[in-house]
């Protein structure tokens, strides 16, 4: 396999790239109409093949096909070196893409059934309603705090539910909509659909829900609701094991408090009680923040396993909280706990750890004036500069993929679609169309065009990865896994037993990927790594709407 290319097609009016791995030998492109023409006349579709570069983080030397100047849609041909590959020129290639990656939430919901009506053969049962227990931090159980906190999605592979990735998946979904609120117009076939509300807000509200509940009465926030370990390759109705709720922590409730008071700003036009709930509930997570300064990061209490998220700061998330309540409030407060912050924290990180890049958001597109003019402009300037350096990655990298050779880590889809995220904002700040380019090529990488060769989406392309660490996708019975679902990618950072005995450890960090089921470290998939997809993907598929 020496082609590596968007295995989802190339939208007409977009840069076209793909990346040869061989010499180049015999390059070509051709229409499969003409063929025959071909023979006759000879006639070739022009492209630029470059001269060949080493990829550090692959080991490969590769060549860039560029064949931007090809803008007549339909199925070509692509040859070198003997080898062969199919690419699709077509109008809106990323529509189904986009809406796909956003059904992939109604396929995590928890504490419902999900009837064959909208999940077709992915259905599953009623799951994981029971009351969850408190866990103290020395394991002991608290039996007298005991809540039901039935619904939400699933984090990911496993079947935790927990706070930080959910604020940081809604902060990519819920900025997706206000930025491209175009793109998100179909129904996408959930039980609310058709009620007058976009599917997006839809979705996102069943998480909301379930937020609320894990609000304790003073405000703060557990951290998470899961079972003692991790259940087995399991449908979700079938793990019965008890469920636990772990104590109060600073960066859930910092993170709950800046989804919330975003959610009540979009959500004011189609709900205003709802809306309103939300900013109270955001106001009480910020005053618990206020009242309880010390920070004590989150760990497991012995003998308990499920996923740890144990963020060591909540500066990121008190920075993107202030943003978001000062945006809807406009209280004085707010204004000033945003201005403390700013300068310490990292405002073009969208993760489930680092979540500035939100505030700045809130900052860059919502707040604009209502920020002072010097404020504002050296938010947009060190947003930009990052911006760059992520642009500067792109250029450097032989697959045009803006991740250093040594930032394969667990989930590195994140940082890949983090920095394309912040491309595209840049590129809606400037106009300039080199950031927009270069977010392309990350949405390339997602869709193939990277070492492994796969899509790392369920059911788009032709070699789509069909292995995801995924309980339901395993346990179903379906051939096919759940689709929609967007892989962690490689990481040979911290890879598991499993791809530690499988993957050769001098295999380069872009190639430390195996598609099998048993590898976590490599092959999960995650609510904040849809997100930031469906981000991108909506982006590119509303432009010309
Ligand atoms: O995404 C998380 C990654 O940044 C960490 O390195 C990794 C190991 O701690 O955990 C990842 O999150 C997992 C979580 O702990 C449990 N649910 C599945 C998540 C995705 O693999
Ligand atoms: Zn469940």
């Amino acid at each position: 396999m020496s082609i590596h290319y968007n295995q989802t097609g190339y939208d007409p009016r977009l840069p076209k790239k793909a990346v040869i791995t061989g010499n180049g030998l015999n390059c070509m492109i051709l229409n499969e109409r003409d063929i025959g023409a071909f023979q006759q006349t000879g006639k070739k579709i022009d492209f630029d093949l470059s001269e060949p570069v080493f990829d550090e983080a692959s080991g490969d030397t590769v060549r860039v096909l560029d064949f931007s100047a090809l803008s007549k849609p339909g199925k070509y041909f692509i040859f070198a070196d003997g080898e062969q590959a199919v690419i699709e020129i077509k109008e809106k290639p990323y529509h189904l893409l986009s809406n796909a990656l956003l059904k992939g939430f109604y396929f995590q919901r928890c504490g419902c059934e999900l009837p064959e009506k909208y999940a077709g053969p992915y259905r599953h049962g009623v799951c994981h309603v029971g009351k969850a227990v408190l866990v103290k931090n020395d394991g002991a159980i608290d039996s007298g705090t005991e809540i039901e906190c039935a619904g939400g999605w699933h984090d990911a592979g496993d079947y935790g539910r927990y706070i930080a990735p959910a604020a940081a998946a809604l902060g990519h979904l819920l900025y997706a909509y206000e930025l491209f609120p175009e793109a998100f117009k179909d129904n996408i076939n959930i039980p609310e659909s058709g009620n007058g509300v976009p599917d997006i807000l839809n979705e996102c509200r069943y998480e909301l829900e379930w937020m609320l509940k894990m609000q304790r009465a003073d405000g703060g926030l557990y951290h998470k609701v899961t079972t003692r370990y991790f259940s087995g390759f399991i449908m979700p109705e079938d793990d019965k094991d008890d469920l636990y709720l772990f104590r109060v922590t600073h960066c859930s409730t910092a993170g709950f408090a800046a989804s919330a008071a975003q959610a009540a700003r979009v959500y004011k036009n189609f709900d205003a009680a709802f809306a309103a709930k939300l900013l109270e509930a955001a106001k009480k997570a910020w005053d618990w923040m206020e009242a309880n300064p010390g920070f004590e990061a989150f760990t497991n209490p012995p003998e308990f396993r499920s996923g740890a998220y144990g963020d060591l700061s909540c500066e990121d998330e008190l920075f993107w909280a202030s943003a978001e309540l000062y945006s809807v409030t406009g209280e004085e407060r707010y204004l000033q706990a945003l201005k403390k912050r700013l300068d310490s924290v990292d405002i073009s990180e969208f993760g489930w750890r680092d979540t500035a890049g939100f505030g700045a958001l809130c900052c860059l597109f919502v707040l604009k004036e209502k920020l002072e003019e010097n404020l504002f402009s050296s938010i947009k300037e060190r947003f930009l500069c990052a911006a760059d350096s992520f642009l500067a990655l792109t250029k450097k990298s032989g697959y045009s993929t803006a991740l250093g050779a040594d930032g394969y880590v667990w989930g590195s889809i994140l940082p890949i679609l983090n920095n394309a995220i912040a491309m595209i904002c840049a590129c809606q700040l400037t106009g300039d169309k080199n950031y927009r380019n270069a977010a392309q090529s990350q949405l390339d990488y997602l869709l193939g065009m990277n070492a492994t060769g796969y899509s790392f989406v369920t059911g788009f392309g032709e070699r789509a990865f069909r292995f995801p660490h995924h309980r339901p996708s395993f346990a179903d019975g379906v051939d096919a896994p759940v689709p929609g679902l967007v892989s962690g990618g490689p990481n040979k950072r911290n890879p598991d037993m499993v791809t530690k005995a499988l993957i050769p450890p001098d295999t380069p960090a872009a190639k430390f990927y195996i598609d099998y089921t048993p590898t976590a470290s490599a092959n999960e998939i995650a609510i904040y790594w849809n997100s930031p997809a469906v981000f991108v993907a909506a982006y590119f598929d509303g432009m010309y709407a």
